[in-house]
């Protein structure tokens, strides 16, 4: 029954029916019979729990209505368990806490759960799932679990023998490494999760493993060039610089990281790190200018703040003198919270950021003009302007009775090295050019007060934005090797999880769709690629349904999507109408079953899109500005004009993304085509590497150790399909051999009817054809018999084969390279 509910219900990707147990409508009476006769009396079930999800429960009796009676619990009251929730098997072995899901059986998502369950408080937080590796959150530090021994028992372990090791990243992190060391070409590692769930951590320590290990791969008394010792610092010092520009404490997570990252750690031929390049991804720009309640701005400021000198503070504007007052140094942009607020943790991590820029070449002059321009950032927060003027029709203009405002702008414009006026004159008027006939006329309008703080906020988003490039692309030039040419690389990818908030705009959309661009990842490379090829070698198997995204993304991002939409109307450049933009986005693209019409959430124009994991609501309104994300030209000449060399080498010079899904080579404007055009190189990327991957689990919301909320899990295995992957693992074979290898391994026994096959794949298959018949039993040293009955079965010396396996795995070299790694456990 399990096989019947589970093929209808996990496939068309609708969460809502994903229950496995849920009874799928169109199963007839008779499927339905069947399904209850199995519900002998005494049997041991899953049925569901408000609270726990799962609970464990007997059968004691079902009724010709088609109710299932169980009893819950030793010693409770029984439970009607009403027609349509079928309870989930269970086997004994769902109570063995096991390190690898796959042995679960049956297999189910009740067993999965409890198993992690299980591990958790015995603080077991690795586990194996097939070809993932599910790592759940401990939140709180186990140094055993990272020590340098560990790093040791991983790395000094022989490829045969990691999987005999405990569940672990650094497992994950030497089987990349080996299959480097092998010869296998590039690798990948693929971190997902929801946010605060690990992500950053585990990238982390993959890093660190991975430097570690390529270092002890010398020979004791071989000499380590320096380049590369200096190379695997930077490499490592590029973290704390990167977490402190690019995470901030949101709600979710007190170190959340605001843009995506995709690390190639480079080897040369002797496996040696020898360089690095960073990818970083849609860096939330907004963090700068508004942080929601009970959110953080970005680390840095925090860090720059509270970590610098008397002496550094007053350089910098950021108060000190004696008859300051302390009002004036209070900063809109950089909001107290009680349950963040640590000035020790910020003073102390600025010694750890100044010490990394160090590190990575960025000398003491530079640091300074960084610090300067994130001063004139928090400065001009407190910029504001005067509606007054406004309201008796009078162009708007910056405050001048507030002494905190003046001595912004006056700082601001220092720090910058642009002049008051000229500041002033950018923020409060607009450029309009009008083309009457041939000749252009230029004319200047005052602009709204409402205006002149999002040209405010604007300038700020882009000189933090530009920073924050310019500091990733110091570090690239930093870490990549001198002259040391590198053959294959690891890459380590840690991007924001999906997510789905109250209230979700294009930033989500685009989070989300980077997801789905991962999952569509994982399915190929995965679960499409094993059922082709088991299907292609004729290798008996149960077919697995899963959940295929493809629509969804093409819903997102194909010639007639909602990408294309919103990108159309940001190129007609008319004043945006988000419920006009919500119509169209229905009419054109409402027969997709991705997408579900959602015309307003409290009045604001919205369409929800039902993504892989989750159904998700998006807010239309400001969707089209955030994708021009246009800049007034005025600003930029401002910024450009600039009398300090930083300042204006931040904006001249950029290069604009070519973007190559446009017809003329013409530019990508828009945040969405960027964004695109970014992740597609990032999956060739990934697609020319063996992935690996690690899916994160957040216990708990409160981010508290020892909290293990089932719910919660529940619903993110579910979304990273960890069941799925699970179910296709168990039911394939883990291990593969070409038939040569093969053949080299398990030639000892090939003295008969194997000897005559022509190619190596005929003398596998004579091979697993061996019996007593083809044995001459009468001539032979008992001892060999014993051997070749044993490999003959897929098994090793001494370990007998069982008859049922030995049916399975005579296709193959894979299947009988599998079956006898079975034998050996
Ligand atoms: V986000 O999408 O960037 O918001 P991440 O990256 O998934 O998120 P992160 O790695 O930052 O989460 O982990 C959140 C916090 O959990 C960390 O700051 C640690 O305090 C804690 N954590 C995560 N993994 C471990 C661990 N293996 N051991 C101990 C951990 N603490
Ligand atoms: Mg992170």
């Amino acid at each position: 029954m399990a096989d019947v509910l589970r093929g209808r219900n996990v496939a068309d990707g609708q969460n809502n029916d994903r229950k496995q147990g849920k009874l799928d409508a169109n199963i007839s009476h008779e499927e339905s019979d069947a399904a209850l006769k199995k519900y002998e009396k005494g049997l041991d079930v899953w049925v569901q729990d408000d609270t726990l999800v799962w609970v464990q429960a007997t059968v004691v009796g079902t009724m010709k209505d088609g109710r299932i009676i169980v009893r819950v619990g030793p010693g409770q009251d029984s439970v009607v368990w009403v027609k349509g929730d079928y309870p989930q098997l269970c086997g004994e072995n769902n109570f063995v806490d096991t390190e690898d899901l796959t042995r679960l059986n049956p297999l189910t998502e009740p067993a999965v759960l409890h198993c992690i369950h299980e591990r958790y408080k015995q603080g077991e937080y690795y586990t194996t799932a097939g070809i993932t590796l599910v790592a759940v959150n401990p939140f709180s530090t186990v140094p055993s679990l990272y020590s340098q021994a560990k790093i040791q028992l991983y790395s000094s372990a022989l490829p045969q023998d990691i999987k005999d090791l405990p569940p672990h990243v650094f497992a994950v992190a030497q089987q990349a490494f080996g299959n480097l060391s092998r010869g296998l070409g590039s690798q990948a590692i693929i971190v997902s999760g929801e946010s605060g769930a690990g992500k950053t951590w585990t990238a982390r320590c993959l890093m660190r493993y991975l430097a570690t290990t390529s270092a002890g791969k010398r020979l004791p008394g071989q000499r380590t060039p320096t380049s590369i010792v200096k190379i695997e610092k930077r490499i490592l010092d590029s973290n704390p610089i990167l977490e402190a520009f690019g995470n901030a404490g949101t709600v979710r997570n007190h170190n959340s990281s605001r843009f995506g990252k995709f690390i190639q750690l480079q080897f040369n031929r002797s496996c040696h790190l020898v360089g690095a390049s960073i990818q970083t991804y849609l860096l939330e720009k907004t963090r700068v200018v508004h942080q929601a309640q009970r959110e953080r701005n970005y680390h840095i400021f925090y860090q720059l703040y509270h970590g610098i000198s008397d002496e550094e503070r007053e350089l910098l504007g950021l108060g000190g003198g004696e008859e300051e007052e302390e009002e004036e140094y209070q900063f809109e942009w950089l909001p107290t919270d009680d349950s963040q607020n640590d000035s020790d943790e910020d003073w102390s991590s600025f010694a750890i950021t100044r010490q990394a820029m160090t590190s990575l070449g960025i000398g003491k002059c530079q640091q300074q003009e960084i610090f300067m321009l994130l001063s004139a950032i928090l400065h001009l927060g407190n910029i504001v302007f005067n509606s007054e003027a406004h309201d008796d029709g009078c162009p708007c203009t910056i405050e001048e009775d507030s002494q905190r405002c003046q001595r912004s702008l006056r700082t601001v414009c220092s720090l910058l090295g642009v002049d008051e006026d000229a500041l002033g004159r950018c923020l409060t008027y607009r450029r309009i050019t009008a083309a009457p006939g041939r000749r252009k006329s230029v004319f200047m309008k005052p602009c709204k007060p409402a205006e002149c703080l999002a040209r405010r906020d604007c300038l700020a988003k882009l000189l933090y934005a530009r920073l924050f490039d310019w500091i990733v692309d110091i570090i690239n030039k930093n870490i990549c090797g001198e002259q040391v040419e590198w053959k294959s690389f690891i890459g380590l990818l840690d991007v924001y999880g999906f997510e789905s908030f109250p209230d979700n705009s294009l930033e989500q959309l685009c989070i989300n769709y980077a997801n789905e661009k991962l999952q569509q990842h994982f399915v190929h490379h995965f679960l499409r690629a094993q059922q082709e090829e088991y299907e292609e070698e004729m290798i008996p198997w149960n077919y697995c349904q899963f959940v295929d995204n493809r629509d969804c993304l093409e819903l997102i991002e194909g010639k007639i999507s909602v990408f294309a939409l919103v990108n159309e109307e940001c190129r007609l450049n008319r004043p945006s109408d988000s419920l006009q933009l919500a119509d169209r986005i229905h009419s054109t693209l409402g027969a997709s079953r991705h997408i579900s019409r959602r015309k307003s959430i409290q009045g604001q124009a919205a369409f929800t899109v039902h993504h892989y994991a989750d159904r998700v609501s998006y807010q239309l309104d400001g969707f089209v500005e955030k994708n021009k994300d246009a800049v007034p030209e005025e600003l930029m000449e401002l910024i450009s004009q600039s009398g300090n060399k930083f300042v204006s080498s931040l904006v001249g010079g950029m290069a604009v993304t070519e973007d190559p899904s446009t017809k003329k080579g013409r530019t990508a404007r828009t945040v969405v085509s960027k964004f695109k055009a970014s992740l597609d190189k990032l999956m060739q990327t990934l697609e020319s590497t063996s992935p690996h991957y690690i899916r994160c689990i957040k216990p708990n919301i409160q981010s508290r150790p020892g909290v293990f909320d089932r719910k919660h899990v529940e619903s993110q295995l579910q979304a990273c399909g960890v069941l799925e992957t699970v179910n296709i693992s168990r039911l394939s074979y883990p291990c593969r051999l070409a038939y040569p290898a093969f053949l080299e391994r398990y030639g000892i026994i090939m003295r008969t009817a194997a000897d005559q096959a022509t190619s190596s794949r005929s003398s596998v298959s004579s091979l697993s054809s061996l019996s007593d018949e083809n044995l001459d039993t009468e001539n032979m040293d008992p001892q060999e018999i014993l051997l070749r009955r044993n490999l003959a079965a897929g098994g090793t010396p001494g370990t007998p084969g069982k008859r049922r396996r030995r049916r399975t795995a005579r296709r193959t070299a894979v299947g009988i390279e599998h079956h006898a790694r079975q034998c050996c456990q």
